[in-house]
């Protein structure tokens, strides 16, 4: 063998050896577990949600007092899960579990009476929304929670992703369609969201639980970063309508 022969097979090692050492990056998204949701719950009718939007404001008014009639289609349409899980105040996760803020990487600025603050995205209406603020569709924009140490665990998320006030604005805003999750600061999985138009269900037992349920525990943070998304046909700004907790050490 000669010594050109020799020094370029030396090479071809070395370079096989880095690639080795280096291995996949970890904060690339294609290295990253994708996680489907588990359950999907679809958003009402538009017709379903104003004869709900009605009966929920008699029942307000008439303290708690309807008709039989209407009381009963009341609880009907209140069966809806995205409906139950946000306005039915029943026992859940935030019977004790608390989100103490939320933050974003930027967000549009207020136009006329609505705003697109990041506390929008946990306010418990599907009305009011987040949208990022970047240019373009908000790649690598995210938005963050932060937890007191004694919080109760957290081992799912649940999210409405665009902008579910009715479907005309969910099909005119972009929706994100993979989100990086991030826990104590590094890239822990991709949740993969449906194009839907409905409460998506993300079960994360297996990399949880997260957070600590003890108070002598320092805050911790969970990140939700846009890493793609599906197109709205009018507005290019991502939109996140609610994004929510379930989990553990309740009850
Ligand atoms: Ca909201």
């Amino acid at each position: 063998m000669d010594m050109k022969k020799i020094f370029l097979s030396m090479m071809l090692a070395l370079t096989g050896l880095s690639m080795q050492a280096q291995g996949p990056n970890p904060n690339s998204a294609n290295s990253l577990p994708h996680i489907k949701p588990s359950n999907v719950w679809l958003m009402p009718t538009d017709e379903e949600l104003e004869e709900w939007r009605t009966l929920n404001e008699s029942f307000e008014q008439e303290d708690a007092d309807l008709p039989d009639n209407l009381m009963k289609r009341y609880e009907e349409l209140s069966e809806n899960p995205v409906l139950e899980d946000l306005y039915s105040g029943k026992c859940s996760w935030y019977c004790g579990g608390e989100v103490q803020r939320v933050t974003a990487s930027s967000h549009l600025k207020t136009q006329g009476k609505f705003n697109y603050l990041p506390k929008n995205a946990h306010d418990f209406s599907h009305e009011s929304v987040w949208a990022e603020g970047a240019q373009g569709q908000g790649i690598g924009e995210w938005l963050e929670y932060e937890f007191a140490g004694a919080c109760p665990r957290v081992t799912a998320v649940k999210i409405l992703p665009g902008h579910v006030k009715t479907q005309a604005a969910w099909e005119a805003n972009s929706r994100p369609k993979y989100l990086k999750m991030y826990y104590l600061g590094k890239p822990l999985c991709i949740l993969d969201l449906q194009n839907v138009r409905g409460m998506q269900y993300f079960d994360l037992e297996k990399f949880g639980p997260f957070g600590y349920h003890d108070a002598n525990k320092p805050v911790w943070r969970l990140r939700f970063e846009i890493v793609d998304v599906y197109p709205g046909t009018k507005y290019p700004d991502t939109v996140i309508s609610e994004l929510e907790f379930d989990g553990i050490d309740v009850h």
